[in-house]
């Protein structure tokens, strides 16, 4: 019966079972790897976000961002009417962004093993936090000085799709549905590959609420 069949696999059935997925020359999906992380990373998480909250930024074109983010450790992203950089203070407090709390750390270093890159030393953390709704349209992280180091994104809350696309805008992007608990190492050749997330559907998710929040670790300076 195949309406049966389609209900047993809906949400988070279909991150089962976890394991490997290649999805670019160097580029892995690590299904349901930060499940067992989860409990640990909300509180840390909570920490940062009261010492430098959620802010929707203006792109240097004028179009406000319609996910919200935060920074932590050495270096935190920032854009405004000027440009895209990585700044050592978080422009909003005034103060250095909060440090990278050691479970997000072992995290991303752990999860970076897992896709063969063991010198992942990350130096930033952007927080990104999207509402049903939100979007990320297609473009490339271009602001970091290596790129040869990966870039490690953690998915927590509502799913999303990821559009991964080519070298130029124009290449057409393959959908990468990403659940609660997801990660992602992007790595070497596949690092300057545009990239973005459709419109997060409504929804409600049992430990996150009404959001998609997503942690992306990088070596920036
Ligand atoms: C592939 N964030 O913050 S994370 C970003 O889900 C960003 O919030 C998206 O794109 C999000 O810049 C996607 C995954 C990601 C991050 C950086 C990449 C994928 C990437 C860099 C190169 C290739
Ligand atoms: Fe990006």
């Amino acid at each position: 019966m195949p309406g049966l069949t389609a209900d047993l696999f809906t949400d988070d059935a279909l991150q089962q079972p976890p394991g490997k997925k290649r999805v670019g020359e160097q580029s892995y999906v690590l299904k349901g790897y930060a499940l067992p992380w989860v409990e640990r990373l909300l509180p840390a998480l909570r920490q940062v976000l009261a010492q430098s909250p959620f802010r929707q930024m203006v792109t240097p074109g004028g179009f406000t961002m319609s996910a919200a983010l935060s920074s932590c450790g050495a270096l935190g992203w920032t854009t405004d009417r000027t440009g895209y950089r990585y700044t050592a203070i978080d422009p909003n407090s005034q103060q250095p962004w909060p440090a990278l709390p050691e479970t997000l750390r072992q995290l991303a270093v752990m999860a970076a093993l897992e896709a063969g890159f063991d010198d992942f030393e990350p130096d930033a953390c952007l927080i990104n936090r999207y509402v049903p709704g939100a979007k990320m349209s297609l473009h490339q992280d271009k602001n970091e000085q290596c790129y040869t180091a990966p870039v490690v994104s953690v998915s927590l809350g509502l799913p999303a799709v990821f559009l991964f696309g080519g070298h130029t805008r124009s290449d057409k992007p393959q959908k990468i549905s990403l659940l609660h608990g997801d990660v992602v190492v992007w790595g070497g050749v596949d690092r300057l590959r545009f990239h973005g997330v459709l419109p997060i559907k409504e929804g409600v998710h049992p430990q996150m609420g009404s959001q998609r929040i997503n942690l992306t670790f990088r070596m920036a300076g």
